[in-house]
């Protein structure tokens, strides 16, 4: 496996470069242009800078997460041909520029959504939360601004002001648009870029819906392995491929995580590894990467990716905010530095076992 950790670029993330090179057996990282507006182009000087910038601090930039889909693909208007012409002309870029690997979703208006950003955890750290029963209390119209007020002033990824300050219109298009009718206009997506992932060298890879149920009655269809098999039959080449999250897909306690792995594992071509707390019906938190501190067997899921023999990019995901560290929900240095050092581990006994 190869290591990377997610990274915001120097204008919008709070951990350097630097830092993330010492983590121990960092190989990358996973990056983004988070400025470019949803569906348009990514600029080669922007592309040529990133690299750069990521080569120079001794790391290497071969997993973009993500470049955003525009609405109109997922709603499968007239329109989304353009957009998936400019799908295609980024795709080309980030291939001449030595991308590997490209992580995307497939959610319906709101990208992952929790009702709490730093909730309090009885050791004294912070966490995010999802609780269904908070979400119902939650008007649709008013949940744009709830993520904003909790993000601390940070750019939340899939969460763009612009594109969601247009949600009656958003909500009211999505009204005819069923998981049937969604899960179409993927399959029409992947059959036009496909080829262009071959002749670029890249993987496409789509992570599960977060969390992996329907929120605000809008249509999900990454949710189950039942899902998983029907996206991978669209276009049955490894360029379509899956990021296989654990804390996203395993917030569902019928997704068996492992077996998901064994039965996909060809197709996985990004691995984010991350603990939950399942506490009830539909109602979780993050935790740290530690299986004794969550629901999910952590050891089992790294030893069914060692059995499968996966080479593909790991990181960790989602961490805590703990030692006073104050930074972008989710993404602080320590936790996710921690989870990176305990998922080494458990791989370094693997291998020698
Ligand atoms: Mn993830």
């Amino acid at each position: 496996m190869k290591m990377v950790f997610r990274w915001f670029g120097s204008q919008d993330d709070p951990v350097p470069l630097e830092y993330i090179r010492q983590i121990p057996a960092m190989t990358g990282i996973a990056g983004t242009l988070p400025d470019i507006p949803v569906g348009e182009v990514w600029p080669v000087e922007r592309i040529a800078a990133l690299r750069e910038e990521v080569n120079g601090a001794g790391l290497e930039f071969e997993v973009v997460e993500s470049v955003g889909m525009h609405e109109d693909i997922k709603l499968g208007k007239p329109s989304r041909d353009e957009w998936i012409a400019k799908y295609q002309e980024t795709i080309r870029r980030l291939g001449k520029y030595g991308v590997k690997v490209i992580c995307y979703n497939f959610m319906p208006v709101f990208d992952w959504t929790r009702t709490e950003l730093a909730k309090v955890l009885p050791d004294g750290s912070n966490t995010m939360a999802y609780d269904e029963a908070a979400l119902a209390k939650i008007d649709p119209s008013r949940i744009v601004e709830s993520m904003s007020e909790m993000s601390k002033g940070y750019y939340l990824p899939g969460w763009e002001p612009e594109r969601l300050g247009r949600l009656d219109e958003l909500f009211r298009a999505y009204r005819d648009v069923g998981e049937d009718d969604l899960a179409v206009n993927l399959g029409y997506f992947l059959k036009k870029i496909v080829p262009v992932c071959k002749e670029s060298g890249i993987k496409m890879a789509i992570h599960p819906d977060d969390p992996p149920w329907s929120v605000f009655g809008l249509p999900r269809i990454m949710k189950s392995a039942a899902d998983i098999e029907r996206i991978l039959g669209f276009v049955d080449e490894p360029e379509n491929g899956l990021t296989l999250c654990t804390g996203c897909f395993g917030s569902n306690p019928a997704n068996d995580i492992p077996a998901v792995i064994r039965r996909f594992g060809e197709r996985i071509h990004f691995a984010h590894v991350r603990n939950i707390k399942i506490s009830g019906q539909c109602t979780f938190h993050e935790t740290s990467h530690y299986s004794c501190d969550g629901s999910l067997d952590v050891y089992a899921i790294m030893r069914t990716y060692h059995d499968i023999g996966y080479r593909g990019y790991v990181r960790p995901d989602h961490g805590r905010m703990i030692w006073g560290e104050n930074g972008r929900p989710g993404y602080g240095l320590y936790d996710r530095a921690l989870g990176v050092a305990y998922l080494n581990g458990i791989w370094e006994a693997l291998e020698r076992s």
